[in-house]
């Protein structure tokens, strides 16, 4: 019988495109899922309360993972569902421990049970500081504090992180990407931004001066360029972060809210791929500001992926997602999520890329814009769906089935 598959196959195979090398490339690429979809930012600190520092999740849609045990529970159900084998991303605030450490006072020994289940899962993991929703945070200033000691607090949660990372990439051998973002920043215009950056800068310095094995752990920075109560100022905006990781040779993460709402993020890749090792992603959906919207299989998520592909920037870039909504299932929102993103891969790997690349370098324009535009109607939808078969997960409606049978018994939570 003549499968779908089989006549997607042939239709690409008609513009020179192996649809099995497609499926072959995308296979090993294994992303970030970030574990903060799952309670809404929330954390298992005794003391939790509002995620602040201008992030925020909206929704109060039942099935919130309150515990540990119950977001490894949906997170075992995420993957189960999303093709491949994928990363786990942590932030310091999801400890699994019964003693209620301040954040100058984590350690391993508070994260090592999901250690175990990384290793049972074969999950490697990647890590975060928890720079926000703690009172020493509430100025909406941490590392570029004008108080030396509230700079050293969270200079010792930053290097307690590294530790915790590396010990992380030791025990399950693979570099644990390791991420600072900082809220700090202004509600009004600031008289002295360069006082604040020389702080942020200093506070960086001493908390990435102990040396880290690159095996084990490697250091990330975030910029931004607004949130919710530092409109007039952020501190690590993208210029300085861009700068940061230049001199400092740490990797550089690029958020997709984190610009102006016309930029191109994609367009960025290339740009500071030259001029970085190693890039971190954190892709996500802004709508009207840094909204943190789960992601769909749209244009901007589509030019990240052509971008990775044609720049040859796949295998020094790490795909970590960063997205949260509480109004829909947040199992069903990880695993769209995470699909959509493989999928704009897959799209990206199904095109014929030197073909297009000689129309460009020949000037001939007409021909990339008639070749893209037509190549749109080629049968991706089924190469995807044979793609999950050979990975033995669903999709389509028995997709959403799987989904919707979760969700309820996750629904009498709260
Ligand atoms: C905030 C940053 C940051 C956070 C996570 C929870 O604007 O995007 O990455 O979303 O660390
Ligand atoms: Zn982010």
């Amino acid at each position: 019988m003549t499968t779908a598959y089989d006549l997607a196959k042939a239709q690409y195979a008609d513009w020179g495109i192996d649809t099995d090398a497609a499926i072959d490339r995308l296979r090993p690429i294994s992303i970030s899922m970030h574990c903060w979809q799952g309670d809404d930012v929330v954390g298992f600190e005794q003391q939790s309360g509002a995620s602040g520092g201008g992030i925020q999740a909206t929704g109060n849609y039942p099935g919130r993972a309150r515990t540990p045990d119950e977001l490894r529970a949906d997170l075992e159900f995420a993957y189960g569902n999303i093709p491949g084998s994928h990363r786990l991303n942590l932030h310091a605030m999801y400890l699994d421990t019964d003693k209620s450490p301040d954040r100058d006072a984590i350690e391993y020994d508070h994260f090592a049970p999901w250690v175990d289940w990384s290793k049972d899962q074969g999950i490697k993991l990647d890590f975060n500081g928890t720079f926000f929703a703690h009172a020493k945070a509430d100025d909406n200033l941490t590392l570029s504090h004008p108080d030396a000691g509230i700079r050293d607090f969270w200079i010792e949660h930053g290097k307690r992180c590294r530790d915790i990372a590396a010990r992380f990439g030791a025990e399950l051998g693979s570099p644990c990407i390791t991420n600072v973002w900082v809220p700090d920043g202004y509600k009004d215009t600031p008289i002295d931004r360069m006082a604040a950056r020389r702080r942020l800068e200093a506070s960086l310095d001493t908390m990435f001066s102990p040396a880290q094995d690159a095996t084990h752990m490697k250091d990330a920075v975030e910029s931004k360029l607004f949130g919710i109560g530092v409109e007039a100022a952020t501190i690590g905006s993208h210029e300085f972060y861009m700068g940061y990781a230049i001199r400092k040779g740490t990797v550089l993460c690029l958020d997709m809210g984190h610009f102006h709402p016309t930029e191109n993020v994609a367009d960025k890749l290339s740009a500071t791929a030259l001029s970085v090792d190693e890039l971190l992603l954190h892709v996500s959906r802004p709508m009207r500001w840094d909204s943190d919207h789960v992601i769909l299989l749209d244009d901007s998520i589509r030019a990240m992926a052509d971008e990775l592909v044609s720049g040859d920037i796949l295998d020094r870039t790490h795909i970590g997602l960063d997205f949260f909504d509480a109004t829909i299932s947040r199992t069903a929102a990880w695993v769209i999520g995470t699909r959509n993103m493989q999928k704009a891969l897959l799209e990206s790997f199904l095109r014929p890329l030197d073909r297009l690349r000689a129309t460009e370098d020949a000037l001939n324009f007409s021909e990339r814009f008639m070749m893209t535009e037509e190549l749109k109607g080629l049968p991706s939808g089924a190469v995807w769906d044979e793609f999950c078969r050979r990975m033995e997960v669903p999709s389509g409606q028995t997709l959403i089935s799987e989904l919707e049978s979760y969700q309820k018994r996750v629904a009498g939570r709260d």
